[in-house]
């Protein structure tokens, strides 16, 4: 999509720290990290939350989620551990509307449902 910030990240038209890519997917680190390591994973075509996900999808969302693996791993988190989130709407605060898989990790999280 023309006017949409990830899409040209993936198209790499605007800089950005990228950690991953493939026919699928895009990993680079999110601008404003919340935590010593916080990476966005996102679909390389354009879909603006999961509820856009369709029947089909199956194969993108298994791979994001072993892409996600991989990064951990190669952020060497996978002992320490990591949280995954992918906000989803106005009240999740998802801001930017094509899909994204956020790894944090790196320090202790709390869970806050704020
Ligand atoms: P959210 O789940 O939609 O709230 O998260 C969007 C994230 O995208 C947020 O953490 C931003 O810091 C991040 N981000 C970015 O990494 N690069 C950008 O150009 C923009 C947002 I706009």
């Amino acid at each position: 999509m023309d006017t949409c910030v990830f899409c040209k990240i993936v198209a790499n038209e605007i800089p950005h720290r990228r950690f991953y890519h493939d026919e699928l997917v895009t990993a680079f680190e999110d601008r404003s990290p919340i935590a010593p390591v916080h990476i966005l994973i996102v679909p390389n075509h354009h879909i603006e939350s999961l509820n856009q996900a369709q029947a089909g999808d199956e194969q993108l969302f298994g791979h994001m989620l072993l892409v996600a693996r991989q990064m951990a791993a190669q952020m060497k988190l996978d002992q320490s551990g990591y949280r995954l989130v992918i906000n989803t709407g106005p009240d999740a605060g998802q801001s930017v509307f094509h899909l994204h898989l956020h790894i944090i990790g790196g320090r202790k999280l709390s869970f806050s449902g704020q």
